[in-house]
């Protein structure tokens, strides 16, 4: 009778297991990778993008630097996609106000590059929001050997 039961147990476990799973598990695996950003001590926008990281799910550590040239050298940084703060997450490098689903995309999909930028300080993109103002802008990834190329336009 026992072993049976067991093994009726095991089989429906092993079923269900996967589909049960599965969707919530990919994303929340992503989110729960540690994010630690650099930004100037007076910097009231990288806060909002702070915000926003934390919102989607991610545990975000903040360091205050005067001077992040060189955290942005270091890092991989070009000096053409930089923006205010500059992160790193699961080994990539993220500058300025990246949107989350970005940072997903980019921590579940591991394309070989250095991250994801969008320079300068667009209005409209997170932690940049001022009202209903919005400026398009793109979503670039960058890499040490390849010229950037644009991950999502927005
Ligand atoms: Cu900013």
């Amino acid at each position: 009778m026992r072993k049976p039961f067991l093994s009726g147990l095991l089989v429906a476990t092993l079923l269900t297991f996967p589909a049960f799973l599965a969707p919530a598990t990919a994303e929340e695996n992503v989110t729960s990778t540690p994010v630690t950003v650099y930004k100037s001590p007076w910097c009231g926008c990288c806060g909002g993008w702070i915000d926003h990281m934390r919102a989607a799910g991610f545990t975000v550590e903040v360091n205050d630097l005067e001077n992040l040239d060189p955290v942005k050298r270091a890092m991989g940084v070009p000096e053409q996609l930089e923006s205010c703060h500059t992160a790193s997450v699961g080994g990539y490098t993220t500058e300025g106000h990246v949107p989350a689903s970005e940072v997903i995309r980019l921590l579940t999909e591991k394309p070989a590059a250095r991250g994801l930028s969008v320079p300068g300080m667009v209005v409209g993109s997170p932690g940049m929001e001022q009202g209903n103002a919005y400026e398009p802008y793109a979503v670039v990834l960058f890499s040490d050997a390849r010229r950037p190329i644009v991950y999502r336009q927005y």
